[in-house]
């Protein structure tokens, strides 16, 4: 059976969580104590070198950070409706992975570590300005994809939305207003009437 080393409280382990949920595919979730620096031990550096979550075990084969592991999920259990295999559509979900990975990220995903008071470098290092900054280009970039779509990719739900899903919606919780971007609300909800949507953490 599958392995997700997971963090709750963590967006990028809830996208995972979030994935394996719309392929009900089972899995084994094993629970890392952070507070304890359980990621940062030997132990977990071992299958994990940078020391950070979500990570995948499928059998002998390891998988870390919740973007590769979005891919392999996809492909290997998705019966090709989560990740386009024509070029168009791959490179337009790659492209929204890449949102999500840099202005998401160190926008939304930043701005609520920090709120969190989270202690990860990861929050110490940012700075509030300079979030809102990314964030604020996230947001415009996806509801300029989203006033005239009902999904990033195609005319389908896709690896793409599922990973720009979390910090959007948790945008509160890093005192961002999602409130000027309707259309990015609307996608929002329509995500969360997908079958097997599991609640954000
Ligand atoms: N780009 C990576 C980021 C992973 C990441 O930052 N994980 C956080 C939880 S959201 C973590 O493990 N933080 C602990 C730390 O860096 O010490 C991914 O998407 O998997």
């Amino acid at each position: 059976m599958l392995k997700l080393f997971d963090l709750h409280r963590s967006g990028n382990c809830y996208k995972v969580r979030l994935l394996l949920a719309f392929l009900g595919v089972a899995y084994e979730k094993i629970p890392i104590d952070a507070n304890a620096g359980e990621h940062k031990t030997a132990a977990f550096l071992n299958i994990s070198p940078r020391g950070q979550l979500p990570v995948l075990q499928d059998e002998a084969r390891v998988i870390w950070d919740s973007m590769a592991i979005l891919v392999y999920l996809a492909v290997r259990h998705g019966r090709g409706q989560w990740l386009p295999a024509d070029p168009n559509g791959m490179a337009a979900t790659m492209q929204w992975l890449a949102l999500d990975q840099n202005e998401v990220r160190y926008g939304l995903g930043r701005a609520r570590a920090i709120t969190l008071g989270n202690p990860t470098r990861f929050a110490q290092l940012g700075n509030l300005e300079e979030c809102r900054e990314f964030a604020h280009t996230a947001l415009e970039v996806l509801a300029g994809r989203l006033q005239t779509n009902e999904w990033l990719v195609d005319d389908a739900p896709t690896i793409a939305d599922v990973a720009c899903y979390p910090y959007v919606a948790m945008a509160s919780e890093g005192n961002i207003s999602t409130a000027p971007f309707p259309a990015v609300r609307r996608w929002l909800a329509r995500i969360e009437t997908l079958p097997g949507y599991v609640p954000l953490p």
